[in-house]
Formats: C-alpha cells, structure tokens, sequence
C-alpha cells in the first residue's frame, strides 16, 4: 500500500471482507463489508463499516480495498531460518536410496550445517537468511519464529540468535527467538550426550538468557537426537531461567515426547508424527499447542500422518509451519505448507488459516498481541486478491498477496 501514512499512523482499511480469525467466533469470523481501522500501529476497531464508531475513523487515511479480503497478518511459528550453505547434496544422497538417519549417521545430516555455520559470520549469517526471510514476507507473513540449533556451543548459538534478532532491524517483521542448542550433538562432544546435555544446560542456556537472546527453548527429543531425561534437563534449566519451552517430538519414532512436553507447560509440542493418544490428551490438558510440519513430512517421505483426528477429539489447537531448514524442509512458502497440510493431512482450510494465525500466535505466546483482527492486537494485516479464503490453501505455487501491514505500516 503505497503513500506514507497520516501523522498520527491512523489509517482506516474499508470495503473489505474480513476473515478475523478471532477466537469463538464461527469458522474464519467473517466480516463481509469489513473495515479495519488502525492507530499508532495497534488495531482500535476491525468489523462491519456500517458499525464503525464515528471517533474511529475521524481524520485517518482511508483505502479503498475494493471487496479484497483481508486475514491477520501470517505467522510462522516454527523455522531454522538462520543457516549458513545448503544441504542440496544430501538431497541427492536421499534421491539415490540413503534415508535421513542414514544421511544423519554418516556425518551428514544437522552437523554438516554445523559446520559452515560456525565458519560464517554474523554478517554472512544475516545475509544469507534475508532471501530466505523475504520469501516468507512475500506471501504476507507479519511474524516470524527463529530457532538456532546448528551453532552448538556458547558463542555459535549465540550468533545465530544475534543474527536472528538482527533480522528485525533489516525487514518490518516481528522475529521471536528459540534456543534449540539441544538439536544435535557436536563433533567435539565425541559421542556424550549427557557431557553435551550438562554444556546446554549449564552455559549456553544462562549465557543466551543472560544476554536476552533467546523468547523460548527448543529441543529435539529423538533417537538420533536426545532422549527425554536428556530433554527434562535442559527444560528444567530453562524453567529456572523463566523461559517458556516447545519441543521437537515425536517426529521419527514415538518416544512419549508430547506427554513430556505438556508435562513442562509448553507452548507447542511439533511435528507429531508419532505421538499417540496418551500425548494427544496430555497437550489438550496443558494447552501445548500441536504445530504440523508437512514440509519436513513431505521432504523425507514420511508416511505415518500426525494423529490430527486424535487433536481435534482431544481438542488440542493446532498450528501449522513451514520448518525452514537446511536438511528437512527447505520450504519458504506459508501458503504451499497449508496446501500440504490439507492435501495430506486432511487438515480443512478453516484449520490451515487458523494454523497460521491464530494458533501460531498461540504457540508463540503472542495470542495477545497478534493472530487475529481484533481490536487491541496489532495492526499486522495482509490484504488478498483473492474471491474466497479457500484460494489461499487451494492454490499451489502463486501469490495472491495485494499488500501486506506490519503494526499499522
Ligand atoms: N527436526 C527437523 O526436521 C529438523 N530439526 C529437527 O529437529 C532438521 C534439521 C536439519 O536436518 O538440519
Ligand atoms: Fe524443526
């Protein structure tokens, strides 16, 4: 939307449709012969014109959105955004028969992106994320989460939520951190997980809290990876520091990690392949968002579904994500991961927008402040040409993006 705003960041957004996502409300909480009114970068009304408050609306800017649609800004609540190089040859590898594990087994896998991240600088780092990052702003994204994980000791998970961070001053875009400095085990550990497990949980998590670096933590629960007394330790670090905790579970096999998830209150529990019914009524129960990573299901060819049927019974929120990363996912699209989400898992089009507002903003612990068109939250909006919300998911490979709003701007 072109033109600078007025003065005061008071805009009005009319003849719109509105999907507002907002909680309670039925389906997508659609406005028809919506407006949306902003100031100072928050949302001061979003509803029927005919009902906007006079005082609302008094001296703004106003734009004509000409019956497009307009939905929350878009939230991808779960990235590795922040690499260095790529891993196309593992790809290869893969295309010729070896599978992740075997990939992972052999030197391959999250250390070989371990490795050139620790040679890149922070520069390089920021540098390198920013097409990526682009990409997803393309397609509307107002938010999004950034995990380390392929630093792996003290000064290279450090660097990589710097780099993070940073990425909020080079783009309008809210950025969210997550230590996952329990991703993987680092060449110099030689092999001791618990050795590695004690380095998390006794420098790099006070050092990254220390230094503000770090919204929540990560970590991945997984036979090529931690197990969950491993996992409860680092958790139980993290809890002492005040950190919220999201964990990697049961994405390979089922190691109960979404039960030892809720069992920490956290904020979402992600992938889910294998998580059973036992896990599904421990996240209902806690509030722990299930964040879908079709992505990283459709790269590696995974064919057990997450137990979405289970959520919905149980009631457990679920968001859906993109998983950008080097090995598993090297998905930018919000839009294409909705499409697979449905086409794969069955997930309907109300769950796959709700997947990235609502619930992403859920699984952040910012559903007070963004997700949805509601008064008080803000103004990150994203603006379609579009006739129905089904496009959205429907479509595969195009952007129908009219604009896009970040707090109001
Ligand atoms: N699960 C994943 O799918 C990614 N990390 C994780 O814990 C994979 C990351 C990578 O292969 O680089
Ligand atoms: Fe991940």
């Amino acid at each position: 939307m072109g033109g600078a705003s007025g003065k005061s960041g008071h805009r009005v957004w009319r003849n719109a449709r509105l999907a507002t996502m907002a909680e309670g409300a039925a389906g997508l909480g659609i406005v028809e012969n919506g407006a949306v009114v902003a100031r100072d970068g928050l949302i001061v009304y979003a509803g029927p014109e005919a009902d906007m408050p006079l005082a609302a609306g008094q001296g703004a800017e106003t734009v004509d959105c000409a019956g497009r649609w307009i939905t929350p800004g878009l939230v991808d609540c779960h990235t590795h955004l922040v690499y260095a190089g790529n891993r196309a040859n593992e790809f290869e590898m893969r295309l010729a028969g070896a599978t992740y594990e075997e990939v992972a087994r052999a030197g391959g896998g999250i250390v070989s992106s371990v490795k050139s991240l620790r040679a890149a600088s922070e520069n390089e780092l920021v540098a390198q994320t920013l097409p990526r990052l682009d990409a997803l702003i393309a397609e509307g994204v107002t938010t999004v989460e950034v995990k380390s994980g392929y630093g792996l000791d003290a000064d290279n998970e450090k660097k990589s939520l710097r780099a993070a961070r940073r990425l909020a001053d080079e783009r309008p875009v809210t950025i969210r951190t997550t230590c996952l400095a329990a991703h993987a085990l680092p060449p110099e550990a030689k092999g001791d997980k618990d050795a590695f497990i004690d380095l998390v949980a006794d420098t790099i998590l006070p050092q990254v809290a220390a230094e503000k670096l770090a919204d929540a933590v990560d970590g991945f629960c997984e036979g090529i990876a931690f197990s969950p007394e491993q996992m409860a330790r680092v958790f139980d670090k993290a809890k002492a520091l005040g950190l919220p905790v999201k964990l990697h579970a049961d994405q390979l096999s089922n190691l109960h990690g979404a039960a030892l998830a809720a069992r920490y209150g956290a904020l979402s529990a992600d992938h889910l392949e294998y998580t059973d019914e036992e896990g599904a009524a421990a996240m209902a129960k806690a509030g722990t968002v299930a964040t879908i990573l079709p992505g990283a299901y459709y790269f590696i060819r995974e064919t057990k579904n997450p137990p979405v049927d289970l959520f919905r019974r149980h009631g457990v929120k679920m968001a859906v994500a993109t998983d950008s990363n080097p090995g598993t996912s090297p998905l930018t699209s919000l839009l294409l991961t909705m499409n697979m989400a449905a086409t794969l898992f069955g997930m309907t089009v109300d769950e796959c927008l709700a997947g990235v507002t609502r619930e992403a903003a859920r699984a952040l612990g910012l559903l007070d402040k963004t997700g949805t068109l509601e008064a008080g939250k803000s103004a990150d909006l994203a603006i379609w040409d579009i006739e129905r919300p089904a496009e959205l998911v429907y479509r595969m490979g195009f952007n129908p993006l009219h604009a896009r709003i970040w707090r109001g701007q």
